[in-house]
């Protein structure tokens, strides 16, 4: 009996829950149902929201497959003996090293998911009690957080049996899908307009705490009469030539131009001959230049399946809002919130992102520190990028521009040297997204300290959040995801 319910539990792990379009998918056919659509309106909308998601994943999976391999390049390129910080790197790093540190294997991921996917939906069913309003379903970092947190876990407490770690991770990666995903949500509504969803990534501390940050370089700007009007990206226009740069397309492609060009010279002609990135009877300009504006591609084609799928969404999560999961919003990828905003502020992220971590590297290196950090693509693109979009909107374009490179700095300095404290480092990757580079690192430090008892605290700590978001606003905190034209309209009024 239990068997046969392990075997349907995985294959719907194993082709939904760890699958984020078809689980998205699923979640909107679900929706409709609720609100009692025609048969054929739940069929659109379910192909209408995974074909959206699919699309959304190939521009993301186009931009990591493409601009990885010319990153990671520089670590052969100079024979550095480097840990790369990317999340599937991380993910490598645990798998090859578990055994070998602390005798075990893990073979326990599906399991864990269930556990900590369940202990997510309860919590928001209980919004009550806990104020919380997101359900986290970005299934392929769930996994990476998992592995992660496995040798977290281990390290902090090496005798701990397997279904104890088992719970204590359930409990704690639960609550920090569920609390993380909350602490965007009303950001994500502002910069939406209320498309009903909230962040479920790898730096969702790090976009509140860069929201948070860019309200008061504003406020304090907007003091000392320094401003008055709006600083955000899109409401600059430049002039003269440079309002080329007004249209994202054309910037991202100069820039991106300036950048990879710069990297593909260093990495030479030879190099990349060698390692298949080109053939050898091909032009080197022209590969550059193809290389260069691929990125521009890859991010239309991102933007087209966030448009597609996120309306889809929207309107159907509210069957589910109505009902199951009152004042619940579904948490996404991050990619997602590129679809919004100033689309240019995901290439300034990028770009200062960049300059911040690859300077920290630089010192690095120079330092002769014992571990050496290469710069993975997806860190350096999606957690900067995110966080100068939502800097942009909440501080405007200088924000948008200190924080992100503020963040690169953050990931290099905090992934070297939690990853070596924590014996990751020798296994070449760790996971290097920003809450793994800052709140994570916290989280360990604490239970390493206090032992059991550190537990109880990072519980505490997580829990004690969401109360704290909710009483600086009471009355609109769950207006906001309900209603939001009359939370609006409560704002302006005020
Ligand atoms: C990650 C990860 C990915 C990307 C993707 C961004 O952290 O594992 O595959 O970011 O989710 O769209």
């Amino acid at each position: 009996m239990l068997d046969v319910l392990f075997t349907i539990w995985s294959y719907f792990a194993d082709n939904i829950l760890t699958q984020p379009a078809f689980l998205i998918g699923f979640i909107v056919l679900i929706g409709y149902i609720l609100l009692k659509r025609p048969w054929y309106d739940c069929l659109a909308g379910f192909l209408k929201a995974t074909v959206g998601y699919l699309i959304l994943a190939v521009g993301s999976g186009g931009l990591v497959n493409n601009f990885r391999p010319i990153l990671t390049g520089l670590k052969d390129r100079f024979n550095l003996d480097a840990m790369v910080i990317d999340p599937y790197f991380g993910q490598n790093a645990v798998d090859n090293g578990l055994m070998e540190t602390f005798g075990r294997t893990f073979g326990d991921v599906m399991l864990l998911l269930l556990i900590a996917f369940v202990m997510n939906i309860l919590l928001v069913r209980f919004q009550k009690y806990t104020k919380l309003r997101a359900v986290f379903t970005t299934g392929n970092v769930q996994i990476q957080q998992a592995a992660t947190a496995f040798w977290i876990l281990l390290f902090c407490f090496p005798d701990l049996g397997r279904i104890p770690v088992l719970l204590i991770m359930g409990l704690i990666l639960g609550l920090y899908w569920a609390v993380g995903s909350n602490l965007t949500v009303n950001m994500t509504q502002d910069l939406t307009e209320g498309a009903g969803f909230a962040i479920a990534h790898q730096q969702m501390f790090g976009v509140y705490l860069a929201g948070r940050i860019a309200e008061n370089m504003r406020k304090r700007e907007l003091k000392k009469g320094k401003v008055t009007e709006s600083k955000k990206i899109e409401d600059i226009k430049l002039p003269g030539f440079l309002s080329i740069f007004n249209e994202n397309m054309v910037a991202t492609s100069i820039l991106m131009l300036l950048f990879f060009g710069i990297i593909l010279v260093v990495l030479g002609q030879d190099y990349l001959v060698a390692g298949e990135f080109m053939k050898p009877d091909q032009s080197f300009f022209f590969y550059i230049l193809t290389t260069a504006l691929n990125f521009a591609v890859y991010l239309a084609i991102l933007q087209l399946g966030v448009r597609t799928f996120v309306s889809e969404l929207t309107e159907s999560f509210q069957g589910i809002s109505n009902t199951i999961l009152p004042g619940a919003v579904p948490g996404i990828d991050v990619a997602a919130t590129f679809g919004f905003g100033s689309p240019n502020a995901v290439t300034l992220g990028f770009l200062f992102g960049s300059l911040g971590q690859f300077l920290t590297i630089g010192l690095l290196i120079l330092f002769n520190s014992p571990t050496v950090v290469i710069a993975g693509f997806i860190p350096l693109f999606f957690d900067n990028a995110v966080i100068a979009v939502y800097a942009n909107n909440r501080g405007g374009l200088k924000a948008a521009c200190i924080l992100p490179f503020l963040s690169g700095i953050i990931q290099v300095l905090g992934s070297a040297i939690f990853a070596t404290w924590i014996g990751l480092s020798p296994f070449g990757g760790y996971l290097g997204m920003f809450d793994w580079a800052t709140v994570w690192p916290a989280f360990t430090v604490i239970m390493k300290v206090l032992g059991y008892a550190g537990i109880v605290v990072v519980v505490l700590l997580l829990v004690i959040i969401p109360q704290l978001q909710y009483k600086r606003d009471p009355e609109n905190y769950f207006l906001i995801v309900n209603d939001y034209d009359k939370y609006s309209e409560n704002k302006e009024n005020n």
